[in-house]
Protein backbone atom coordinates (compact mmCIF):
# COMPACT_ATOMS: atom_id res chain seq x y z
CA UNK A 1 0.00 0.00 0.00
CA UNK A 2 1.46 3.11 -0.94
CA UNK A 3 0.11 6.17 0.81
CA UNK A 4 0.91 10.23 -0.20
CA UNK A 5 0.92 12.91 2.87
CA UNK A 6 0.54 16.70 1.69
CA UNK A 7 -1.37 19.14 3.99
CA UNK A 8 -1.37 23.50 3.95
CA UNK A 9 -1.72 24.02 0.35
CA UNK A 10 -3.39 27.32 1.58
CA UNK A 11 -5.71 27.47 -1.77
CA UNK A 12 -6.41 31.40 -2.59
CA UNK A 13 -3.27 32.36 -0.37
CA UNK A 14 -2.46 35.89 -1.09
CA UNK A 15 1.72 36.53 -0.76
CA UNK A 16 1.65 40.29 0.04
CA UNK A 17 -1.55 40.68 -1.78
CA UNK A 18 -0.64 39.19 -4.97
CA UNK A 19 -2.12 35.90 -6.27
CA UNK A 20 -0.65 32.88 -7.10
CA UNK A 21 -3.06 30.83 -9.05
CA UNK A 22 -0.22 29.81 -11.64
CA UNK A 23 1.83 28.29 -8.47
CA UNK A 24 -1.05 26.61 -7.02
CA UNK A 25 -2.60 24.73 -10.55
CA UNK A 26 1.46 23.95 -11.09
CA UNK A 27 2.23 21.80 -7.78
CA UNK A 28 -1.89 20.15 -8.13
CA UNK A 29 -0.94 19.33 -11.70
CA UNK A 30 2.83 18.39 -10.59
CA UNK A 31 0.78 15.94 -7.39
CA UNK A 32 -1.50 14.38 -10.03
CA UNK A 33 1.40 13.18 -12.10
CA UNK A 34 2.96 12.19 -9.39
CA UNK A 35 0.19 10.00 -8.02
CA UNK A 36 -0.18 8.67 -10.85
CA UNK A 37 3.60 7.53 -11.74
CA UNK A 38 4.51 6.40 -8.19
CA UNK A 39 0.33 4.26 -7.64
CA UNK A 40 -0.55 5.55 -4.71
CA UNK A 41 -3.19 3.88 -3.60
CA UNK A 42 -4.01 6.55 -0.73
CA UNK A 43 -3.95 10.48 -0.44
CA UNK A 44 -4.23 12.68 2.43
CA UNK A 45 -4.49 16.17 2.65
CA UNK A 46 -4.55 16.91 6.26
CA UNK A 47 -6.20 20.19 6.47
CA UNK A 48 -5.63 23.84 5.43
CA UNK A 49 -6.60 22.99 2.00
CA UNK A 50 -8.20 26.81 1.51
CA UNK A 51 -6.00 29.52 3.03
CA UNK A 52 -9.95 31.27 3.58
CA UNK A 53 -13.15 29.78 5.25
CA UNK A 54 -14.87 31.89 2.18
CA UNK A 55 -11.85 31.06 -0.34
CA UNK A 56 -12.38 32.74 -3.66
CA UNK A 57 -14.12 30.85 -7.17
CA UNK A 58 -10.97 29.78 -8.69
CA UNK A 59 -9.66 28.64 -5.68
CA UNK A 60 -12.56 26.11 -5.24
CA UNK A 61 -12.51 25.33 -8.99
CA UNK A 62 -8.90 24.36 -8.80
CA UNK A 63 -9.78 22.24 -5.80
CA UNK A 64 -12.57 20.10 -7.82
CA UNK A 65 -10.45 20.25 -10.57
CA UNK A 66 -7.64 18.30 -9.22
CA UNK A 67 -10.04 15.87 -7.32
CA UNK A 68 -11.31 15.01 -10.57
CA UNK A 69 -8.16 14.57 -12.32
CA UNK A 70 -7.11 12.30 -9.68
CA UNK A 71 -9.89 10.12 -9.48
CA UNK A 72 -9.63 9.69 -13.61
CA UNK A 73 -5.91 9.75 -14.70
CA UNK A 74 -4.59 7.83 -10.88
CA UNK A 75 -5.33 4.94 -9.36
CA UNK A 76 -5.84 6.08 -6.40
CA UNK A 77 -8.89 4.30 -4.91
CA UNK A 78 -9.08 6.71 -1.89
CA UNK A 79 -8.50 10.73 -1.11
CA UNK A 80 -9.05 11.70 2.60
CA UNK A 81 -9.32 15.49 3.00
CA UNK A 82 -9.64 16.96 6.47
CA UNK A 83 -10.20 20.03 7.63
CA UNK A 84 -7.06 22.55 9.25
CA UNK A 85 -7.97 25.85 11.30
CA UNK A 86 -7.91 27.94 8.29
CA UNK A 87 -10.83 25.90 6.71
CA UNK A 88 -14.87 26.41 7.11
CA UNK A 89 -16.34 22.86 7.98
CA UNK A 90 -19.39 23.53 6.48
CA UNK A 91 -17.92 24.62 2.90
CA UNK A 92 -15.45 21.69 3.09
CA UNK A 93 -18.20 18.73 4.18
CA UNK A 94 -21.22 20.72 1.87
CA UNK A 95 -20.55 18.16 -1.23
CA UNK A 96 -19.15 15.59 1.02
CA UNK A 97 -21.93 12.74 -0.05
CA UNK A 98 -21.54 13.45 -3.30
CA UNK A 99 -18.17 13.27 -3.35
CA UNK A 100 -18.43 10.04 -1.23
CA UNK A 101 -20.81 8.31 -3.42
CA UNK A 102 -19.92 9.27 -6.81
CA UNK A 103 -15.74 9.13 -6.65
CA UNK A 104 -13.84 7.79 -3.49
CA UNK A 105 -13.33 10.93 -1.82
CA UNK A 106 -13.90 11.03 2.22
CA UNK A 107 -14.08 14.69 3.71
CA UNK A 108 -13.78 15.55 6.94
CA UNK A 109 -14.89 18.90 7.67
CA UNK A 110 -14.99 18.80 11.51
CA UNK A 111 -15.12 15.99 14.31
CA UNK A 112 -18.60 14.37 14.85
CA UNK A 113 -19.94 13.16 18.36
CA UNK A 114 -19.71 9.79 16.51
CA UNK A 115 -15.69 8.54 16.61
CA UNK A 116 -17.18 5.82 14.32
CA UNK A 117 -17.24 8.53 11.98
CA UNK A 118 -13.44 9.09 11.21
CA UNK A 119 -12.05 5.72 10.84
CA UNK A 120 -12.27 4.37 7.26
CA UNK A 121 -10.96 1.06 6.45
CA UNK A 122 -9.42 0.51 3.03
CA UNK A 123 -9.69 -2.57 1.01
CA UNK A 124 -7.67 -3.72 -1.61
CA UNK A 125 -9.04 -5.39 -5.08
CA UNK A 126 -9.69 -8.78 -3.32
CA UNK A 127 -11.70 -6.89 -0.38
CA UNK A 128 -9.36 -7.66 2.06
CA UNK A 129 -8.55 -5.24 5.04
CA UNK A 130 -5.18 -3.41 3.89
CA UNK A 131 -5.01 -0.19 5.28
CA UNK A 132 -7.19 1.87 8.76
CA UNK A 133 -7.05 6.11 8.62
CA UNK A 134 -8.15 7.40 11.30
CA UNK A 135 -8.92 10.56 10.08
CA UNK A 136 -9.09 13.37 12.46
CA UNK A 137 -9.67 17.06 11.17
CA UNK A 138 -8.71 20.41 13.08
CA UNK A 139 -10.61 19.29 17.05
CA UNK A 140 -12.13 22.99 18.15
CA UNK A 141 -13.17 23.95 21.56
CA UNK A 142 -16.40 22.54 21.46
CA UNK A 143 -15.00 18.96 20.01
CA UNK A 144 -12.50 19.00 22.69
CA UNK A 145 -14.16 19.88 26.32
CA UNK A 146 -17.51 21.89 27.31
CA UNK A 147 -16.84 25.26 28.70
CA UNK A 148 -17.76 26.18 31.88
CA UNK A 149 -17.64 30.06 32.52
CA UNK A 150 -16.48 29.00 36.01
CA UNK A 151 -12.56 27.40 34.93
CA UNK A 152 -9.59 29.43 35.35
CA UNK A 153 -7.41 29.25 32.01
CA UNK A 154 -5.25 26.28 32.99
CA UNK A 155 -8.16 24.27 34.12
CA UNK A 156 -9.22 25.12 30.45
CA UNK A 157 -6.18 24.29 29.26
CA UNK A 158 -6.02 20.91 31.39
CA UNK A 159 -9.54 20.31 30.06
CA UNK A 160 -8.87 20.89 26.71
CA UNK A 161 -5.41 18.67 26.60
CA UNK A 162 -7.33 15.73 28.23
CA UNK A 163 -9.77 16.00 25.37
CA UNK A 164 -7.16 16.03 22.98
CA UNK A 165 -5.97 12.87 24.17
CA UNK A 166 -9.40 10.94 25.24
CA UNK A 167 -10.07 11.86 20.92
CA UNK A 168 -7.21 10.42 19.55
CA UNK A 169 -7.30 7.66 22.17
CA UNK A 170 -10.82 6.46 21.21
CA UNK A 171 -10.24 6.22 17.69
CA UNK A 172 -7.15 4.50 17.80
CA UNK A 173 -9.22 2.12 20.14
CA UNK A 174 -11.81 2.03 17.33
CA UNK A 175 -8.95 1.13 14.64
CA UNK A 176 -7.61 -1.50 16.85
CA UNK A 177 -11.17 -3.26 17.30
CA UNK A 178 -11.22 -3.11 13.56
CA UNK A 179 -7.81 -4.41 12.83
CA UNK A 180 -7.55 -7.22 15.50
CA UNK A 181 -4.34 -9.01 14.80
CA UNK A 182 -3.97 -8.58 10.90
CA UNK A 183 -0.92 -6.64 9.95
CA UNK A 184 -2.51 -3.92 8.17
CA UNK A 185 -1.21 -0.59 8.93
CA UNK A 186 -3.01 2.00 11.17
CA UNK A 187 -2.42 5.41 9.73
CA UNK A 188 -3.65 8.69 11.70
CA UNK A 189 -3.95 12.14 10.43
CA UNK A 190 -4.16 15.28 12.84
CA UNK A 191 -4.19 19.48 12.59
CA UNK A 192 -2.58 20.70 15.77
CA UNK A 193 1.25 22.01 16.78
CA UNK A 194 3.43 19.63 18.34
CA UNK A 195 5.44 20.75 21.32
CA UNK A 196 9.17 21.34 20.41
CA UNK A 197 8.32 22.04 16.65
CA UNK A 198 11.06 23.98 14.35
CA UNK A 199 8.77 27.37 13.59
CA UNK A 200 9.79 30.30 11.12
CA UNK A 201 9.18 33.81 11.93
CA UNK A 202 6.21 35.86 10.44
CA UNK A 203 4.56 31.99 8.57
CA UNK A 204 1.01 32.49 8.42
CA UNK A 205 0.41 29.72 10.79
CA UNK A 206 -3.07 31.43 12.08
CA UNK A 207 -3.16 31.78 16.23
CA UNK A 208 -5.28 29.18 17.07
CA UNK A 209 -7.99 30.44 18.84
CA UNK A 210 -10.41 28.74 20.44
CA UNK A 211 -8.26 25.23 20.04
CA UNK A 212 -5.39 23.32 21.81
CA UNK A 213 -2.11 25.18 21.87
CA UNK A 214 0.32 22.53 21.51
CA UNK A 215 0.02 18.77 21.62
CA UNK A 216 2.74 16.34 23.24
CA UNK A 217 4.25 13.54 21.22
CA UNK A 218 3.01 11.20 24.23
CA UNK A 219 -0.29 12.34 23.68
CA UNK A 220 -0.69 10.52 20.41
CA UNK A 221 -2.36 6.88 20.78
CA UNK A 222 1.30 4.06 20.23
CA UNK A 223 -0.52 2.14 18.03
CA UNK A 224 -0.35 4.62 14.93
CA UNK A 225 1.68 3.38 12.17
CA UNK A 226 2.21 6.66 10.58
CA UNK A 227 0.57 10.11 11.29
CA UNK A 228 0.20 12.82 8.92
CA UNK A 229 0.11 16.55 10.64
CA UNK A 230 -0.85 19.44 9.32
CA UNK A 231 -0.82 22.78 10.86
CA UNK A 232 2.96 23.71 10.60
CA UNK A 233 4.47 24.54 7.38
CA UNK A 234 8.21 23.38 7.35
CA UNK A 235 8.28 19.48 6.96
CA UNK A 236 9.47 17.64 10.15
CA UNK A 237 9.45 14.88 12.22
CA UNK A 238 8.57 14.87 15.73
CA UNK A 239 10.14 14.02 18.83
CA UNK A 240 12.64 12.39 16.71
CA UNK A 241 10.13 9.60 15.39
CA UNK A 242 10.47 9.33 11.73
CA UNK A 243 6.57 8.46 11.12
CA UNK A 244 5.39 11.36 13.40
CA UNK A 245 5.31 14.00 10.58
CA UNK A 246 4.55 17.26 9.05
CA UNK A 247 4.65 17.15 6.09
CA UNK A 248 4.88 21.33 5.59
CA UNK A 249 3.19 23.30 2.38
CA UNK A 250 4.09 22.74 -1.28
CA UNK A 251 4.43 26.83 -1.40
CA UNK A 252 6.10 29.42 0.67
CA UNK A 253 3.97 31.35 2.52
CA UNK A 254 6.36 33.98 3.40
CA UNK A 255 9.66 35.56 2.72
CA UNK A 256 11.45 34.36 5.67
CA UNK A 257 10.28 30.33 4.82
CA UNK A 258 12.98 29.27 3.04
CA UNK A 259 12.78 25.68 3.19
CA UNK A 260 12.32 23.50 0.13
CA UNK A 261 9.19 22.29 -0.09
CA UNK A 262 7.63 18.57 0.27
CA UNK A 263 5.23 15.70 0.12
CA UNK A 264 5.60 12.34 1.85
CA UNK A 265 5.67 9.38 -0.04
CA UNK A 266 4.96 6.39 1.92
CA UNK A 267 5.11 2.34 1.23
CA UNK A 268 4.07 -0.48 3.83
CA UNK A 269 5.32 -3.05 3.94
CA UNK A 270 3.23 -5.25 6.44
CA UNK A 271 2.53 -2.35 9.48
CA UNK A 272 6.11 -0.69 8.53
CA UNK A 273 6.18 2.16 6.61
CA UNK A 274 9.40 3.53 4.34
CA UNK A 275 9.19 7.10 4.12
CA UNK A 276 10.09 9.32 1.04
CA UNK A 277 10.10 13.20 1.14
CA UNK A 278 9.43 14.16 -2.39
CA UNK A 279 10.74 17.70 -3.20
CA UNK A 280 7.91 20.37 -4.56
CA UNK A 281 9.24 21.99 -8.15
CA UNK A 282 8.95 26.05 -6.95
CA UNK A 283 8.77 27.86 -10.32
CA UNK A 284 8.36 31.45 -8.40
CA UNK A 285 11.72 32.63 -7.22
CA UNK A 286 10.98 34.36 -3.79
CA UNK A 287 14.00 36.74 -2.70
CA UNK A 288 15.13 38.81 0.08
CA UNK A 289 18.03 41.60 -1.18
CA UNK A 290 19.20 43.18 2.10
CA UNK A 291 22.45 45.03 2.30
CA UNK A 292 23.65 48.58 0.56
CA UNK A 293 21.86 50.37 -2.01
CA UNK A 294 25.09 50.29 -3.87
CA UNK A 295 25.31 46.28 -3.70
CA UNK A 296 21.35 45.74 -4.16
CA UNK A 297 20.38 48.19 -7.17
CA UNK A 298 22.03 46.12 -9.60
CA UNK A 299 20.16 43.49 -8.59
CA UNK A 300 16.67 45.01 -8.32
CA UNK A 301 17.55 46.04 -12.22
CA UNK A 302 17.65 42.44 -12.82
CA UNK A 303 14.77 41.97 -11.23
CA UNK A 304 12.60 44.08 -12.96
CA UNK A 305 13.85 43.03 -16.41
CA UNK A 306 13.15 39.22 -15.74
CA UNK A 307 9.93 38.30 -17.68
CA UNK A 308 8.70 36.02 -14.81
CA UNK A 309 6.68 37.43 -12.22
CA UNK A 310 9.35 37.74 -8.67
CA UNK A 311 8.48 38.43 -5.29
CA UNK A 312 11.16 40.06 -3.88
CA UNK A 313 11.70 42.00 -0.36
CA UNK A 314 14.40 44.84 -0.25
CA UNK A 315 15.97 46.02 2.99
CA UNK A 316 18.04 48.58 2.44
CA UNK A 317 20.79 49.18 5.46
CA UNK A 318 21.80 52.72 4.47
CA UNK A 319 18.91 54.20 2.94
CA UNK A 320 15.95 55.91 4.95
CA UNK A 321 12.14 55.41 3.71
CA UNK A 322 11.97 58.28 1.70
CA UNK A 323 15.42 57.99 -0.09
CA UNK A 324 14.85 54.21 -0.83
CA UNK A 325 11.27 55.18 -2.32
CA UNK A 326 13.08 57.81 -4.61
CA UNK A 327 15.99 55.22 -5.18
CA UNK A 328 13.33 52.63 -6.44
CA UNK A 329 11.03 54.95 -8.10
CA UNK A 330 14.26 56.22 -10.31
CA UNK A 331 14.42 52.52 -11.48
CA UNK A 332 11.27 51.46 -11.78
CA UNK A 333 10.36 55.05 -13.83
CA UNK A 334 9.57 53.84 -16.98
CA UNK A 335 8.39 50.22 -16.21
CA UNK A 336 6.90 48.93 -12.92
CA UNK A 337 7.42 45.56 -13.85
CA UNK A 338 8.29 43.46 -10.58
CA UNK A 339 8.01 45.92 -8.44
CA UNK A 340 9.50 44.92 -4.80
CA UNK A 341 6.43 43.43 -2.38
CA UNK A 342 8.23 45.04 0.21
CA UNK A 343 10.58 48.25 0.84
CA UNK A 344 12.12 48.69 3.69
CA UNK A 345 14.44 50.83 5.55
CA UNK A 346 16.61 48.97 8.20
CA UNK A 347 17.63 52.20 9.50
CA UNK A 348 16.52 53.28 12.80
CA UNK A 349 14.16 55.93 12.61
CA UNK A 350 15.15 59.35 13.66
CA UNK A 351 14.06 60.43 16.94
CA UNK A 352 11.47 62.90 15.61
CA UNK A 353 9.67 60.02 13.75
CA UNK A 354 10.00 57.93 16.76
CA UNK A 355 8.00 60.00 18.74
CA UNK A 356 4.43 58.63 19.52
CA UNK A 357 1.54 60.65 18.83
CA UNK A 358 -0.44 61.80 22.15
CA UNK A 359 -4.26 61.13 22.12
CA UNK A 360 -4.88 64.89 22.30
CA UNK A 361 -2.82 64.81 19.16
CA UNK A 362 -3.97 62.57 17.18
CA UNK A 363 -7.75 63.88 17.95
CA UNK A 364 -6.42 67.03 15.91
CA UNK A 365 -5.80 64.20 12.60
CA UNK A 366 -7.78 62.75 9.89
CA UNK A 367 -8.04 59.13 9.86
CA UNK A 368 -6.35 59.19 6.66
CA UNK A 369 -3.57 60.86 8.16
CA UNK A 370 -3.35 58.59 11.07
CA UNK A 371 -2.97 55.60 8.59
CA UNK A 372 -0.40 57.06 6.38
CA UNK A 373 1.55 57.84 9.84
CA UNK A 374 0.74 53.81 10.19
CA UNK A 375 2.41 53.10 6.88
CA UNK A 376 5.24 55.48 7.72
CA UNK A 377 6.15 53.67 10.48
CA UNK A 378 5.44 50.22 9.12
CA UNK A 379 8.56 51.42 5.90
CA UNK A 380 5.95 50.97 3.64
CA UNK A 381 6.96 53.11 1.17
CA UNK A 382 6.76 51.60 -2.36
CA UNK A 383 3.77 53.18 -3.98
CA UNK A 384 1.76 50.52 -5.64
CA UNK A 385 1.58 49.02 -2.45
CA UNK A 386 0.71 52.21 -0.66
CA UNK A 387 -2.04 53.28 -2.90
CA UNK A 388 -3.36 49.88 -2.29
CA UNK A 389 -3.41 49.98 0.90
CA UNK A 390 -4.75 53.57 1.45
CA UNK A 391 -7.64 52.08 -1.53
CA UNK A 392 -8.43 49.54 0.94
CA UNK A 393 -8.78 51.61 4.02
CA UNK A 394 -10.86 54.38 2.22
CA UNK A 395 -13.33 51.75 1.68
CA UNK A 396 -13.54 50.25 5.26
CA UNK A 397 -14.00 53.71 6.47
CA UNK A 398 -16.73 54.19 4.00
CA UNK A 399 -18.27 51.03 4.81
CA UNK A 400 -18.08 52.02 8.54
CA UNK A 401 -18.79 55.60 8.26
CA UNK A 402 -22.37 53.97 6.12
CA UNK A 403 -22.68 51.32 9.05
CA UNK A 404 -22.76 53.64 11.51
CA UNK A 405 -25.65 55.70 9.55
CA UNK A 406 -22.63 58.57 8.83
CA UNK A 407 -22.44 59.67 5.05
MN1 LIG B 1 -1.68 26.00 7.65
Amino acid sequence: MKLLHTSDWHLGHLFCGRRRDAEFREFLNWLTNLIAEQKVDVLLIAGDIFDSGTPNNSSVGMYYDFLADVCHQTSCRCVIVTGGNHDSPSFLNAPKSLLERAFHIKVFGCATADIADEIVPIYDHDGNLSMIVGAIPYLRDADLHSSNWQESPEERDAAQCRGFREHFRQVAEYADKLRKDKPVPFVLTGHFAASGVTLVENDAVREFIGGIKTAQVEDLPPSADYVALGHIHQAQTVGRKEYIRYSGSPLPMSFTDTRPREVELIEFNGKTPAITPVLVPQSRRIITLQGPWQDIAPQIEAIRDDSAEIFCRVLTTDLDSSHLALALNSIFAADKHNYPVIAQSLLPLPCSQRESHTVEELRTLSEEQVFKLLLDRKGIVSPPERDALLDTFRQLLAEMHENSGES
